[in-house]
């Protein structure tokens, strides 16, 4: 299932006059509206292998139909909604949910669809089918020396993986932790897992990076190794500079302020970059801004002032990416709901006043400091979105397309209605 630049030009000339009214009604009230519009057309996030298929959940997993069978399948999806959006130019893999066998071939599927390969994935949380010794108790964290070793190894054949497909940083998260006082001790936890992530950190090439992500529990109930931000950033401060944190929204015990800990990692220069989900209860793994699209602006808010202050690029040095699955959704249309809150809080974000905003910072008048965030949030920034979205090529409305398009209908024709993708 293709869609071509041609149905694209055509499905936006129907929406073109109702655009144009609003869009000129923002785009006015903007200061250099052609920069937002430049800046949100160069952010592109990745979406993962795993959120193609259902998701589900240890109750149940209902699957849907048409969904990619093979590594190619979900690279083409990938690009479908990379045309639709046009900021969707990245996949990130899951080893061994995927095995990309032949790298040269899927490389150069992928660059057919305009996207690359993002951060490799490794996974020692689950057991695989003829392997050596178990995870049952942990893997960079384990008591035994061998069960350590596989899962380095593990790691390392990731990263070769990662460097055949282009990519340049190897995500890292464990599972690994305690479910009862008394099974394990922390520090011995720790030290052992720190010694087993210099063994990773030692074979990743020149130019990669290692992105350690936190998670406070599951599927450990009493301790996980590294279960929050503090963890991690000792162990990426400890293993060296290619060694970031990375935040996944959904890894935090509740009400966290996860704003003020991304400013923190980012003036550190320890912030990794981003698995964009949102929360109700705690690694729910829901659509991005389908709960509490204000965190998400106020994170936004953070990363735009944060980056700017150390003089980054928005685009290219964090890592960007959707970390979602679930039960009851078209995996497609999600993926394009979650893409486009993102845009939506990253415009937002664009829009602070910011120099209003440090001069209310400053003289501590408190009421101001609220009005000028709320500004921008409650500006109606999707005619923003919408315009730079058409300009790079992309749909106007891009789910709306893929409703009239019947893409569904049609990959349920192509691949047929009893479909497992690999993943969670
Ligand atoms: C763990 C996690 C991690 C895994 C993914 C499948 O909860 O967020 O990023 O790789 O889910
Ligand atoms: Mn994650
Ligand atoms: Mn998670």
């Amino acid at each position: 299932m293709k869609i071509e630049q041609y149905q694209i030009a055509e499905y936006n000339n129907s929406l073109l006059k109702a655009q144009e009214r609003n869009y000129s009604f923002v785009a006015e009230k903007v200061n250099n509206v052609s920069a937002v519009l430049k800046l949100l057309q160069e952010f592109q996030v990745a979406i993962p292998s795993w959120a193609l298929g259902t998701g589900g959940t240890r109750f149940g997993r209902f699957s849907g139909a048409g969904e990619p069978r093979s590594l190619e399948e979900k690279i083409e999806d990938v690009g479908m909604l990379h045309a639709l959006n046009q900021s969707s130019g990245a996949i990130s893999l899951h080893i061994p949910w995927d095995i990309p066998d032949n790298a040269a071939a899927m490389k150069a599927l992928a660059a057919q669809h305009n996207l690359r390969f993002d951060a490799m994935n490794s996974n020692t949380f689950q057991d695989q089918p003829g392997q050596a010794v178990s995870y049952k108790y942990g893997s960079l964290q384990h008591t035994d020396k061998a069960v350590r070793k596989q899962a380095i190894e593990h790691n390392i054949e990731v990263i070769k993986y990662g460097e055949a497909l282009g990519s340049d940083a190897l995500s890292v998260w464990l599972a690994d932790g305690s479910c009862f006082p008394g099974q394990l001790n922390f520090r011995g936890a720790f030290q052992r897992t720190l010694e087993s992530l210099q063994e990773i950190y030692s074979a990743l090439p020149d130019h990669w990076k290692v992105w350690v992500e936190y998670k406070a529990f599951e599927p450990n109930f009493y301790s996980t190794t590294v279960g929050d931000w503090g963890q991690s950033l000792l162990f990426t401060s400890k293993l060296g500079p290619k060694a970031y944190t990375l935040v996944d929204l959904g890894h935090h015990l509740p009400n966290a302020n996860i704003e003020q800990i991304v400013s923190l990692l980012l003036m550190e220069g320890k912030l990794a970059g981003f698995h964009f989900n949102d929360s109700k209860y705690g690694d729910d793994d829901l659509t991005v801004g389908s709960i509490n699209p204000y965190q998400l602006f106020l994170i936004f808010n953070e990363l735009v002032d944060g980056m700017n202050a150390r003089g980054m690029n928005h685009a290219t040095d964090l890592g960007w990416m959707i970390d979602a699955s679930h039960n009851v959704k078209d995996p497609l249309e999600d993926l394009l709901q979650s893409v486009e809150a993102i845009m939506i809080a990253y415009a937002q974000a664009l829009l602070v006043d910011t120099k209003a905003l440090s001069a209310a910072q400053q003289s501590n008048d408190v009421v101001a400091a609220q009005e000028i965030l709320q500004q921008a949030y409650r500006t109606d920034v999707r005619p923003l979105v919408a315009q730079a979205r058409m300009l790079a090529g992309g749909a106007l409305d891009p789910l709306g397309m893929y409703r009239q398009q019947k893409v569904r209908e049609n990959l349920i024709k192509e691949r047929g209605s009893k479909t497992v993708a690999t993943g969670l």
